[in-house]
């Protein structure tokens, strides 16, 4: 897809690129940005009814990034394994609710990437503070992976590490600024990713953090 830039009143531009990033994935430059007033006041809704925390992995490590969820299922970690869980287990109590305009903006992307009828029902929030990362990985605990993931970035910059369907393949380094959003689905699916230690840095909007969204179908 081409288009490329949205005009500001004085002259400036967006860039509004729809970028492949692989057969299957796209990077919607500044796809997020109109909506991050609204996005980010659900954020904070969501963490006032579901905290923040670092989870631990099935190998006993501590998670450098800090995680909750909205939705009806959230994605959680400790040692007994990954999973996904009806419950916040920190607090007993069901995740809360994808607000409308997470869900209107998850379905809105995955359009564009040209996934239709996207029916999000886990969305888990993750927080990064400098030197926080996440490690190569497959998203593969969902129950139905002919639905994309939606990936919303907001605050610092990060690096996306973004490879193949084996661990060895060789990786692009793909940089995420506020309001990105990377759609990622079909044969691109199971694609090894992960994300480099968030550098330092001050953001106008959310300071010294970067917060990512990622949709998902999990049953
Ligand atoms: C992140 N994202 O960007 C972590 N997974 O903070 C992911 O792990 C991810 O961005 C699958 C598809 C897109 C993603
Ligand atoms: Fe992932």
């Amino acid at each position: 897809m081409q288009g490329h830039t949205r005009d500001l009143f004085d002259g400036a531009s967006l860039d509004t690129r729809h970028e492949p990033l692989a057969p299957g994935a796209w990077l919607l430059h500044g796809f997020a940005l109109d909506k991050v007033t609204a996005v980010l006041a659900a954020i904070e809704d969501i963490r006032a009814a579901a905290a923040f925390r670092h989870l631990v992995t099935p190998g006993g490590f501590r998670m450098s990034v800090a995680m909750t969820n909205c939705g009806r299922l959230g994605w959680v970690s400790d040692r007994r394994g990954y999973r996904y869980a009806d419950c916040d287990p920190l607090s007993g109590r069901p995740w809360p609710p994808m607000p409308r305009v997470l869900l209107e903006l998850a379905q809105t992307a995955a359009q564009a990437a040209g996934f239709s009828d996207f029916d999000p029902d886990a969305c888990l929030v993750n927080r990064y503070e400098p030197g926080a990362r996440l490690t190569l990985h497959q998203d593969k605990d969902e129950g139905d992976l002919s639905a994309p993931i939606v990936s919303v970035s907001l605050g610092l910059p990060a690096t996306f590490l973004f490879g193949g369907d084996l661990r060895k393949d060789r990786q692009r380094r793909v940089p995420l600024q506020h309001g990105d959003v990377v759609v990622w689905g079909g044969p691109a699916r199971l694609h090894y990713h992960g994300v480099l230690a968030l550098k330092d840095g001050n953001h106008v909007v959310l300071g010294s953090q970067r917060l990512n969204l990622t949709f998902r179908r999990a049953t």
